[in-house]
């Protein structure tokens, strides 16, 4: 399912007002779809980076140049934070709830998110795609690389960034994996992530990868998309890729609501490259390229100020 964000305080309360109480209109979703073809057809707002043909490669393409100083490290969160944050100014906020897609693989598949006409289009077709010769750093895994999406309203995009560091034009690429759906999208995954002390182990419990033994929430919701949304660089090709952020970061203000102690905690190392760079703190620099102006961790940490502006349904 997905949901509205409501990011201003006045609307929150027209819709409550209305009693709309939870997923989205038809109408609503439409409206977000849109917003999202409006982005992939406006220039991009600085043109150094020859690659980015539209507003929207200019946001996968900062992720590919940033990805190795902001995963695995404290700012992860309040980087992502901020990005899907200046994503969403031009569109109407929203995420997707995957605990409700991950009960069986049918559910998955299932998923209203995967509507061809209402939600971001179905699965890649086996057969029609081939990976270009790659880099082996750019963490391509071949098997997620199903196919091309040719329903919906991204069936025949052209991407021009990605597959991960590689700049190839290419069709939107997927490959739903229901075994990581089903294991790590759960309500109990959630649960132990929120139930978690410390932002240290929150963090780690929340994003995965190298950091612990098996798949968590965040690497594993990127593993049951698959194509370039399972990428460790090009993942932002996939429009859902914001919507699956989105509501990492709810999960993160679910957390950051739970204990005064939790709305400006914030721990990790600043770098996973160099082993002697400091721990961040609420001082350290978010970077966001070309794409929007910088802010501090401390600007992020609370939602309803003014830099962000923004609360959950
Ligand atoms: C575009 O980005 C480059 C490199 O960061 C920068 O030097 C330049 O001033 C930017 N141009 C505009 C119009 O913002
Ligand atoms: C699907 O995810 C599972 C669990 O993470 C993994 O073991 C498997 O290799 C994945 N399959 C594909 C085709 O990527
Ligand atoms: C729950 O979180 C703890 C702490 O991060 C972790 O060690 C454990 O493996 C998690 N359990 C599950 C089922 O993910
Ligand atoms: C960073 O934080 C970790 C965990 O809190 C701590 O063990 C480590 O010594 C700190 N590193 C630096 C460089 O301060
Ligand atoms: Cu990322």
């Amino acid at each position: 399912m997905w949901y509205p964000n409501i990011k201003d305080l006045n609307t929150l309360a027209i819709i409550l007002f209305k009693g709309v109480n939870g997923a989205l209109s038809e109408d609503e979703k439409g409206e977000y779809i849109d917003a999202v073809k409006c982005l992939q057809s406006k220039a991009p707002y600085n043109a150094t980076i020859k690659a980015a043909k539209s507003r929207f490669d200019e946001f996968q393409s900062f992720h590919i140049t940033i990805a190795d100083d902001v995963h695995f490290v404290g700012q992860f969160l309040p980087w992502h934070r901020l990005f899907v944050r200046n994503y969403e100014k031009a569109l109407r906020d929203e995420y997707w709830d995957w605990t409700l897609d991950s009960k069986t693989p049918e559910d998955y598949m299932n998923s209203p998110v995967w509507d061809p006409i209402t939600g971001f289009g179905p699965n890649g077709v086996p057969g029609t795609y081939t990976l270009p010769p790659f880099t082996n750093d750019s963490h391509i895994f071949p098997d997620a690389f199903r196919g091309c999406v040719q329903d919906g309203p991204f069936a025949y995009y052209t991407l021009n960034l990605g597959p991960g560091k590689l700049a190839t034009e290419h069709c939107l690429v997927r490959g739903f994996n229901t075994t990581a759906a089903t294991r790590y999208l759960t309500p109990q995954q959630v649960a132990n992530t929120t139930k978690q002390e410390t932002f240290e182990t929150f963090r780690i419990e929340l994003e995965g990868g190298d950091q612990t033994p098996d798949r968590k929430i965040h690497d594993g919701g990127h593993i049951s998309v698959g194509g370039d949304g399972s990428n460790f660089y090009s993942s932002p090709g996939d429009p859902i890729f914001y919507l699956h952020h989105t509501n990492l970061d709810r999960i993160w203000w679910i957390w950051q609501n739970l204990s005064p102690s939790h709305l400006y905690a914030i721990s990790g190392p600043s770098s996973v490259t160099n082993p002697t760079a400091p721990n961040v703190t609420l001082d350290f620099t978010l970077l966001m390229g070309t794409l929007e102006e910088t802010m501090s961790i401390r600007d992020v940490m609370d939602i309803g100020n003014t830099h962000m502006c923004y609360t959950y349904a």
